[in-house]
């Protein structure tokens, strides 16, 4: 298989000062977000609240690529471009989450298995061919609790996410392959490296085995964090070195980059783990981000689900953008919090 032109989208994806948003929350997760901010989540609200975030002048300097849902990437701005278009006018690389949600696992109870690889094959050909995109996301869960993750449960998704991104390549589209291991609970940060270092052996053990091409995808990892219950959290340094301790042991210098989720830290959280990551020594691969609630948490807030918020939401995000963009550099410090009005 030839893999120069995935490999070519694979490094745009993770350009010095650029990284992903990931707005390709489902149904069910976008009612919940829209909740937070008492709108109805409608076809129309959901569409408006994507508007805001890939109309916003100047996000394609810090934006590389966006992940959609398959609502999202068949709809259209107020002034009826395409979204594929409008984020194409400004550089973005439109992708796409193909994976069709997690289900409990039979057998063993707490833990998750993801769904989709049905009829995949056809759904890539459609999104490369008529919709346009060019990446693809596919998450899989691993929960920390009382005697799980299991084996079984690492083993088995991680099978899934390497047919995946095998099914993907060949439909010329780079995965980007996200095996999160949730920060819920009350595990150390110990436990949480644990975890996340024998998930992504399994990983890389499968995609392996499935002739996945390392150069023309990327990996979407949880950051090492400590749980969210447990009462000593770990310093941003710690996060950071902890984070990248786990990625050297596993993660094979030729996958391009690494594009964290922020799985529920904070939006300043998540900036300041990623520039403490990018002020280390000797990273073999891009350090970016993939954020969802990172990056939309203060948009949602700004917007409101008024149509005379939307340039206080431009605002906010490209701010949020401005200094994660800043974080890829290891250049970012708190006094840019400040500088909203300016960025
Ligand atoms: C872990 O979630 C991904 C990254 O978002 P955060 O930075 O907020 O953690 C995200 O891409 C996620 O996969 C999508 O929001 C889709 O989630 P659902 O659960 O709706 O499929």
């Amino acid at each position: 298989m030839k893999t120069e032109n995935l490999e070519g989208v694979a490094r745009k994806l993770v350009a010095p000062g650029k990284g992903i948003l990931a707005a390709d929350e489902s149904l069910g997760t976008m009612e919940k977000r829209l909740k937070s901010i008492d709108v109805p989540s409608s076809e129309e609200n959901r569409r408006a609240f994507r508007e805001v975030l890939f109309t916003t002048k100047g996000a394609g300097d810090f934006i590389s690529g966006v992940i959609l849902f398959d609502e999202t990437i068949r709809q259209k701005t107020r002034d009826g471009r395409a979204f594929v278009k409008a984020l194409e006018e400004q550089g973005i690389i439109p992708g796409i989450k193909v994976d069709k949600g997690t289900k409990a696992m039979a057998n063993f109870p707490g833990e998750k298995i993801t769904e989709g690889l049905d009829g995949l094959r056809e759904r890539l050909t459609e999104y490369r061919q008529q919709l346009s995109a060019r990446f693809t996301k596919w998450r899989a869960v691993i929960t920390i609790g009382d005697g799980i993750p299991t084996r079984s449960c690492i083993d088995t998704n991680a099978e899934l996410l390497a047919r995946y991104a095998a099914l993907s390549q060949e439909a010329d589209l780079v995965p980007i392959v996200e095996p999160e291991v949730l920060m819920d609970g009350t595990h150390t940060i110990e436990r949480q490296f644990e975890v996340t270092e024998r998930t992504l052996r399994s990983v890389f053990q499968a995609l392996a085995v499935h002739r996945v091409v390392l150069e023309a995808m990327l990996l979407k990892p949880n950051m090492v964090v400590s749980g969210k219950e447990y009462p000593q959290q770990a310093s941003v340094q710690e996060v950071a070195e902890a984070t990248v301790r786990c990625m050297k042991r596993v993660v094979p210098a030729a996958v391009p980059g690494l594009v964290f989720l922020s799985g529920g830290q904070s939006d300043l959280q998540a900036t300041e783990h990623l520039n403490a990551m990018n002020r280390l020594e000797g990273l073999p691969w891009q350090l970016s981000f993939s954020y969802g609630r990172a990056l939309q948490a203060p948009v949602l807030k700004a917007w409101k689900g008024d149509a005379a918020n939307v340039a206080a939401a431009q605002q906010a995000f490209h701010h949020r953008a401005w200094c994660n963009s800043q974080a890829r550099f290891g250049k970012y410090t708190e006094e840019m919090e400040a500088r909203k009005a300016t960025a």
